[in-house]
């Protein structure tokens, strides 16, 4: 079987599509942003992060920055000089692997006295999607949307090449 330029172009565009639908984007704290005082635990409550997802740090860049750290600095709020803070205040990072993360902010001691840490465990894989189980639910239309967005365009794709 001969596979064609324009299969592997049909393929690779279906992929592409697929892993940016799937890649949710979450804003630390949502409207808050990364911000001092805020609850970051119960922020984390009820979400399921999996690897190519992405945190968003918004902040007045100046005012705080954010350091990836490991557990123990995470507890003690200890900067190591091995830890590389991101300033911009708008940081993305994106989940490149499954585990513990922890983020803490450098500035002052806002980690150690205004609760500026996020934890969260980051998962392997995205759960597979299941068939709208949960009738009357607005968030199995969206899926089916970009399904057929994904067809649509690869379908086109295959007439133009
Ligand atoms: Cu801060």
């Amino acid at each position: 079987m001969v596979i064609s330029r324009t299969n592997i172009i049909f393929i690779a565009t279906l992929v592409a599509l697929a892993t940016l639908i799937s890649a949710t984007e979450y804003t630390v704290g949502d409207e808050n942003g990364w911000t001092l005082d805020f609850d970051y635990q119960t922020w984390v409550q009820g979400k399921h992060f999996f690897v190519g997802d992405k945190l968003v740090f918004n902040y007045p860049s100046g005012k705080h920055n954010v350091l990836r750290v490991n557990g123990t600095s995470f507890q003690q709020c200890i900067m190591s000089s091995s830890n590389e803070a991101l300033t911009s205040g708008n940081d993305v990072i994106t989940l490149l692997s499954p585990g513990r993360k922890w983020y803490i902010c450098g500035v002052g001691k806002h980690c150690e006295l205004r609760n500026m840490k996020l934890v969260i465990n980051v998962e392997s894989m995205s759960p597979a999607p299941s068939p709208s189980t949960s009738s009357g639910s607005s968030n199995s239309v969206i899926p089916k949307t970009y399904g057929f967005l994904v067809a649509f365009i690869g379908s086109l794709l295959m007439f133009l090449v």
